[in-house]
């Protein structure tokens, strides 16, 4: 359970550093799996075993479909999308009852639902960056734009090999991402923490500047934030790997709206339907304020 000043202050600021959350051994066994998968790299994989949605550069090719024409860009950032479907450690994070009870908390919602997962892995040196962005906007498959992520790094982040940067109270700012696509060339240290001069705060919101904050993460901790504050993370100069997966997870307000994601065609409901009928790929990790078991 986070404690109520915890909760308090991811409802100010959109974000919170949850401490401690996996052991040495998990960490271990996690890491192991997300290596394996590593290793066996976006083709590695045979027609018919599991396998994640989606393995690619994401600098090479973006969600809105720009691309730098190439397979692997110079400054890559591995991303693996659903890697719960290829290593069943992975599978079993989505249910962790301290991340479940957290969600919980922070969102008010008894159940929950796992939207999907990705791991996003900047290689020492020449790992690229994360550009500023929001995550619900590129979510347009469901609606509304309240799901919460938890992060969790297998690599101590900080800001030299790449840790996120987020702006506190940004959640509370809208659909910002007209703005934020305007920094997708801002990609390394001390560019990326000085965004935000010339950015209009919307009236009546209650944080009133764009102040930019790291967020160092060390393994073993579990980071969360609300779908619509501003982040992203910078490149990672440094000798050391920043491996991490996010997991986003929906409420049981999410519906399907029709709209174009790289989830789309797994969902099995209708437009207009609640997204807690969507099927396997989908898994329900808690009803009615109870986790439920992996
Ligand atoms: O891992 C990162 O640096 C970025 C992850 C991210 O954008 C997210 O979890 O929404």
């Amino acid at each position: 359970m986070l404690s109520d000043a915890q909760a308090a202050q991811f409802q100010r600021d959109g974000f919170l550093n949850g401490g401690r959350m996996l052991g040495d051994a998990d960490v271990a066994e996690l890491t192991g799996a997300l290596d394996a998968v590593i290793a066996k790299g976006p083709n590695g994989f045979a027609a018919g075993e599991p396998q994640p949605v989606l393995f690619r550069d994401l600098v090479a090719k973006r969600y809105d479909g720009t691309t730098t024409g190439r397979e692997v860009s110079h400054t890559p950032v591995w991303q693996i999308v659903n890697i719960w479907e290829a290593a069943p450690a992975f599978r079993r994070l989505l249910f962790h009852p301290f991340i479940i009870e957290a969600i919980s908390q922070l969102t008010g919602f008894g159940d929950l639902q796992v939207w999907h997962d990705q791991v996003q892995y900047k290689p020492p040196q020449t790992g690229g960056a994360t550009g500023w962005h929001q995550d619900a906007p590129l979510w347009p498959s469901i609606e509304p734009m309240t799901p919460v992520t938890a992060w969790i790094p297998f690599d101590d982040a900080d800001e030299a090999n790449g840790c996120m940067w987020m702006v506190p109270g940004s959640h509370a700012w809208g659909n910002q991402m007209p703005y934020l696509a305007t920094l997708t060339e801002v990609k390394q240290l001390p560019a990326f923490s000085r965004i935000g001069g010339d950015f209009q705060v919307p009236a009546g919101a209650p944080a009133r500047d764009v102040r930019v904050v790291p967020c160092p993460v060390r393994r073993g901790e579990v980071h969360f934030h609300h779908s619509l504050t501003w982040h992203g993370s910078p490149e990672n100069h440094s000798s050391r790997p920043r491996r991490a997966i996010a997991i986003h997870y929906m409420t049981s307000a999410a519906r399907y709206t029709g709209r174009q994601h790289p989830m789309q065609p797994f969902i099995q409901v209708g437009v207009g339907e609640a997204m807690l009928g969507a099927g396997p790929h989908f898994p329900i990790v808690c009803r009615a304020g109870r986790p439920v078991p992996a």
